[in-house]
């Protein structure tokens, strides 16, 4: 890697070595050659990679149908997501892989699985006839709630062998959290644990179920995989045992032949409502981003050992933790814990022991690391890795460039590869082999990828001022639509610019001049904590829902570990004081109602909010309030100037 030009730190550029290069999975010449197809054609492009890189029980009869909104990739084409994340390493040409490691699962208390594609294969089809067993049918929706355990990669796959919907819910979410989406999808039957392990401690999630689902009167089975051997409550006649199950299951079960079309999962995340969108993923498209952009963007050959450290309830897991990893035959490492678990050299120590060549991770896990200080790195041998991947939110350079030096050791590329929910895979990052990186841009969208940005009427926009992120034409990997809301669908993403047929990220971004993408951050309601998305008035929703509370807003405000943290303006019921333990207990509420990661990490009290005179809550204000800085811009259309300041005292703080 060369630091080509300094200074002004938005100037250096890193080349990939000339070694890396020529060993990547798309060299310099093959990298230039797909860009141009898939600039031609983006159909062709994504045909070619979906020929090459799936495997179809049935081949397609028309690659692409397409009226805005509404995109159908591969129409007629039949496949199976895990016959292409297993059977298919372990019979005809890649049979060898059958003793090859899959998941390479580590537990935070230490313990260690290593699953081979044959028996991850087995343990797949034998919970895909539990499920079919317990009544499940093709397009019923599974709920998935589970710690990081192989079990959930099993039960995810599992749904998909039978053509199951999975609906996975990250272990850090709420009871209250868990009925509405379980409600929302309609699910009759969770998988679950007993509890997980994180920061030395079992946390339950069993218990969090049962709670649940006096909310949920829809749910008839819950299978509960054992992980902590705590006590747990079973409900005689709904709650049964996934060893009892797995201990009668036939390993036999032939994978059911999907349509390209046919949903694959759904996948909540939170919008500018208080309510979490269901979005909607199919099979063949959505495999084939997968896919493709896990062989070229992490250029995974069969002898790298990767690790995704995030967790599979969010998206990044579903696509780059399993699906899109599993599907190339690759290794991928499973952890369960925090990083600092039993000490902050916990990660390194993985690295290390299990020699792992391919680490993607956020840039808030990066700056966690940049504070708890390099000694714990330096303990640890991480000459194994070969390339870096980010991905989540914007990477400050400083960050960048310490991961490029200190965990990178200066010679392993970084990929910073953005991306949605909506989107189901990577749509714009660098190549590992081909493309100079700029530490803070996420380079260059992937090829057949039409991403730009655009003023409001629609028009190309570059420079500094930047614009609006749109995607302008279908791939593979988009969003369906949100379950059981088109009204949500079309409004949330194609109304703004209906007439060009535009997809709106929701991000804003400028290009430079050699047309790299520099995400700038949401523009709408949207804060991203720790890579996180939480919706200001899911936590608005939240507080209200406490007893004393009258009213709430909620920004973001910058934050050098989690990118932004979540600040509340509390108006309270009449008379009521605020003080710190109702502070507390409004926290310990937000905990509770959605998830510990949506805790507020300020609350202050104010018995208004400045309000226009329409009734609207200026946020932009509150923005500066929590930011600390001299409130701008205009504020004539407030109702009551003089909250400004009352706002600004510090005991609202
Ligand atoms: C994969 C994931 C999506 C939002 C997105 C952005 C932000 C994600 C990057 C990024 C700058 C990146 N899905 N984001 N990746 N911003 N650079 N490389 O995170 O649905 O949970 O969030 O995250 O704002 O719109 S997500």
């Amino acid at each position: 890697m060369a630091d080509l030009e300094s200074i002004l730190e938005e100037k250096r550029v890193f080349k990939p070595s000339a070694e890396f290069s020529k060993k990547a999975n798309w060299n310099k010449a093959t990298a230039k050659a797909m860009r141009e197809l898939g600039e031609k054609s983006p159909q062709r492009f994504w045909a070619k990679m979906a020929k090459e890189n799936i495997t179809w029980m049935k081949p397609w009869k028309k690659v692409l149908d397409w009226k805005a909104p509404n995109a159908k990739w591969f129409l007629g084409g039949k496949l199976n997501v895990s016959h292409n994340c297993l059977d298919r390493h372990i019979e005809g040409e890649g049979s060898w892989r059958k003793n090859k490691a899959a998941i390479i699962w580590e537990g935070e208390p230490g313990d260690t699985r290593t699953i081979t594609y044959g028996q991850l294969h087995r343990e797949v089809c034998k919970f895909s006839n539990v499920l079919k067993q317990q009544g499940v049918k093709k397009g019923d929706r599974v709920v998935l709630y589970m710690p990081m355990i192989p079990e959930l990669a099993v039960a995810m796959l599992a749904c998909t062998r039978i053509g199951a919907i999975h609906s996975i819910i990250f272990g850090g979410f709420s009871a209250t959290s868990i009925s509405d989406r379980v409600n929302d999808a309609g699910a009759k039957i969770i998988v679950t644990a007993d509890g997980g392990f994180r920061r030395g401690k079992p946390f339950g999630l069993k218990s969090i179920v049962n709670e649940a689902l006096e909310s949920a009167p829809g749910v008839k089975r819950v299978i509960v995989a054992k992980r902590t051997a705590q006590r747990v409550s079973m409900q005689v006649g709904r709650d049964l045992w996934w060893d009892d199950l797995m201990a009668e299951a036939s390993a036999n079960c032939p994978p059911a032949e999907m349509d390209a079309e046919d949903p694959l999962f759904i996948l909540y995340t939170s919008g500018t409502t208080g309510k979490p969108k269901g979005i909607l993923h199919t099979t063949g498209g959505y495999l084939t981003q997968a896919t493709t952009t896990s062989k070229y963007v992490f250029d995974l050959k069969d002898d790298d050992i990767y690790w995704c450290t995030a967790d599979i309830g969010w998206v990044t897991g579903h696509s780059y933790v399993v699906y899109g990893i599993l599907a190339n035959g690759a290794t991928t490492v499973m952890y369960e814990g925090a990083p600092n678990s039993p000490a902050e050299d916990r990660f390194w120590d993985i690295i290390e022991r299990h020699r792992i060549t391919i680490f993607y991770t956020a840039p808030t896990a990066i700056r966690t690391f940049i504070r708890w200080g390099d000694e714990h790195i330096k303990k640890h041998d991480l000459s194994s890795l070969r390339l870096l991947g980010t991905v989540g939110e914007p990477i400050n350079p400083e960050a960048w460039t310490w991961y490029q030096k200190v965990i990178g050791g200066g010679r392993c590329p970084i990929v910073d590869t953005w991306w949605q929910t909506e989107t189901g895979g990577i749509m714009i990052t660098s190549l590992p082999g081909s493309v100079n990186t700029k530490p803070g841009s996420a380079t260059l969208p992937f090829p057949g990828i039409c991403a730009d940005t655009v003023n409001e009427a629609g028009e190309s926009v570059s420079g500094k001022t930047g614009g609006l992120l749109v995607i302008k034409k279908p791939w593979p990997g988009m969003l369906r639509g949100i379950w059981g809301d088109k009204k949500r669908f079309r409004e949330t993403y194609w109304d703004k610019f209906k007439k060009q047929g535009f997809y709106l990220a929701g991000d804003g971004a400028h290009r430079d001049r050699q047309g790299y993408f520099w995400i700038m951050g949401r523009i709408d309601d949207v804060m991203n904590v720790s890579g996180h998305r939480i919706g200001t008035m899911e936590v608005e929703s939240a507080l209200v829902s406490h007893a004393k509370v009258a009213e709430a807003a909620v920004v973001g405000r910058p934050d050098a570990i989690t990118g932004t943290a979540v600040v509340a303006f509390v108006t309270l019921k009449g008379g009521l004081e605020g003080d710190n333990s109702l502070r507390d207990a409004l926290r310990k509420h937000v905990a509770k109602e959605i998830g510990s990661f949506a805790k507020p990490a300020d609350i202050r009290f104010s018995n208004a909010l400045p309000k226009t005179r329409s009734g609207k809550i200026m946020r932009r204000l509150l923005r500066n309030i929590a930011e600390g800085v001299d409130v701008v811009g205009d504020t004539t259309t407030l109702e009551d100037p003089s909250i400004i300041a009352k706002l600004q005292q510090p005991e609202t703080r």
